[in-house]
């Protein structure tokens, strides 16, 4: 009986979803680079860049300063938690720019956050928790080299008979054993040799780079069999691989993982086995506002031939089903989205991250959210405006203008910016995707948004 409900549920969830928006890029409140993600204990973890929103309006390229985190449990609706790292977690770095491709790895119930700090050296923070607060143990570099301007983009890999290695590097590939601190190394740093048979040979050689690899590294093991995903040239960017019986190499070049798409010059790859399934993640420029310097990550599902080679992929508008419905009966942060508009990310003391709405209209999307077979009667919310009177938040299903189940009135005006509000709602029942469409006159920062909850 409950199958039945389920498959019944499921169908009509199918039925019932909007085609409207896509799910890629993942993240639409802030542009997200460099992603990599992480599973621990059923979550995805996916660590990013933060390209700044006024990146290159001084023609200087890149503006890079901190790290963000999401999460995700069902890979469609994915949980924003702000920014957890920074360069200035680092005293011995600049400040002002820098804070290109990380990677977090566990050991041992430790987090370990891999950091470059472009032209400054590759640094290590710690962390109890994968959501930080992370700090650097050694107060220096990890990697310090004679090649400084090279040492970007470290990807860390634990290989089965307990090994950790930090590989990294743009043009040349590094890498070097990692003692089980994680947060020192053993002998010297080796070179991958960037021969054509491990990488490919580069379209068009330039700068002394006469192979397809350019940075971006990222190790991933499957059968006994190592591959090596990596950001390669000529620029702009496509995705290639190699593999390798060992982890050390000899590499054999395997072809293009992802062709050259999607608006950025670069591109990043970050590869994970989840329930089952296995993804790529990389960037493009998708967003409004999105270019090189202003990206935002997407993900795809990865497909393997039976000899172990990777199906070929495009970018496309993302995973369309969830792993897992959502259950609205538990407080769900407002921050949990899988696709909105006109909505920006932020953070206070009193309530941690939150959403704004920055205009009317603006709104937010829950993916297969799943009210049973009883129903939802009411819905509880922390929701707040500066604005005086006329802010409102609709609850719509399935669509944008999909069936209005109830209006949340925002009460708070000034500086009284926090408000509980509960309200009864139209009976809803079944699987749905969930709408919060956000209704004011002001002309930004229309309103604030915590978290919301149903009740049966
Ligand atoms: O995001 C800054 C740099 O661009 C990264 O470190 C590279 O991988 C490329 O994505």
């Amino acid at each position: 009986m409950k199958h039945t409900y389920r498959l019944l549920a499921t169908l009509i969830a199918i039925l019932n979803c909007s085609m409207g928006e896509a799910q890629n890029p993942i993240v639409q409140t802030n542009y997200t680079a460099d992603p990599a993600p992480m599973v621990h204990n059923g979550t995805v973890y996916l660590y990013t860049s933060h390209d700044e929103d006024d990146a290159n309006a001084d023609g200087k390229g890149f503006k890079m300063l901190n790290w963000s985190l999401y999460t995700s449990t069902d890979m469609v609706n994915w949980t924003d938690h702000g920014i957890v790292a920074s360069l200035k977690d680092f005293s011995w770095a600049k400040q002002d720019n820098g804070a290109w491709a990380v990677q977090c790895i566990e050991r041992n119930g430790k987090f370990y956050l891999y950091c470059p700090t472009h032209g400054g050296g590759i640094g290590v923070l710690v962390s109890d928790s994968p959501y930080g607060p992370f700090k650097d143990p050694l107060g220096k570099r990890l990697i310090d080299s004679d090649h400084i301007w090279n040492d970007i983009d470290p990807t860390a890999f634990i290989d089965q008979d307990g090994q950790a290695y930090l590989f990294w590097g743009n043009p040349g590939l590094y890498y070097v054993k990692l003692n089980k601190d994680m947060i020192s190394y053993s002998g010297e740093v080796k070179q991958i040799p960037n021969t054509i048979e491990a990488f490919g040979k580069r379209e068009e050689e330039k700068n002394n780079r006469p192979t397809t690899y350019e940075e971006g590294p990222w190790l991933y093991k499957r059968n006994s069999l190592y591959y090596l995903f990596f950001a390669a040239g000529p620029i702009p960017e496509h995705i290639g691989y190699s593999t390798s019986k060992s982890i050390t190499g000899p590499w054999e070049y395997q072809g293009v993982v992802m062709p050259t798409q999607g608006s950025s010059f670069t591109n990043h790859p970050g590869i994970i086995d989840f329930k089952g399934k296995s993804y790529l993640f990389y960037h493009n420029g998708a967003l409004p506002g999105g270019g090189g310097f202003t990206r935002s990550v997407c993900v795809e599902e990865v497909r393997f031939n039976k000899d172990g080679s990777i199906v070929q992929m495009n970018m496309t508008q993302g995973i369309k089903q969830s792993l897992s419905p959502l259950n609205p009966y538990v407080k769900t942060q407002a921050e949990t989205i899988a696709w909105s508009e006109g909505v920006k990310s932020m953070r206070d003391d009193e309530v941690g991250n939150f959403v704004t709405a920055k205009h009317n209209e603006a709104f937010t999307k829950v993916k297969e959210v799943d009210f049973g077979k009883n129903g939802a009667r009411k819905f509880t919310t922390r929701i707040g405006t500066t604005h005086n009177g006329n802010v409102s938040m609709e609850i719509r299903l399935d669509t944008k203008d999909g069936a209005l189940i109830g209006i949340v009135d925002v009460p708070t005006q000034s500086n009284d910016k926090w408000a509980l509000q509960t309200i009864d709602v139209k009976k809803v029942s079944g699987l749905h995707d969930l709408y919060f469409v956000f209704k004011g006159k002001g002309k930004t920062d229309i309103l604030y948004f915590d978290y919301w909850k149903f009740i049966k």
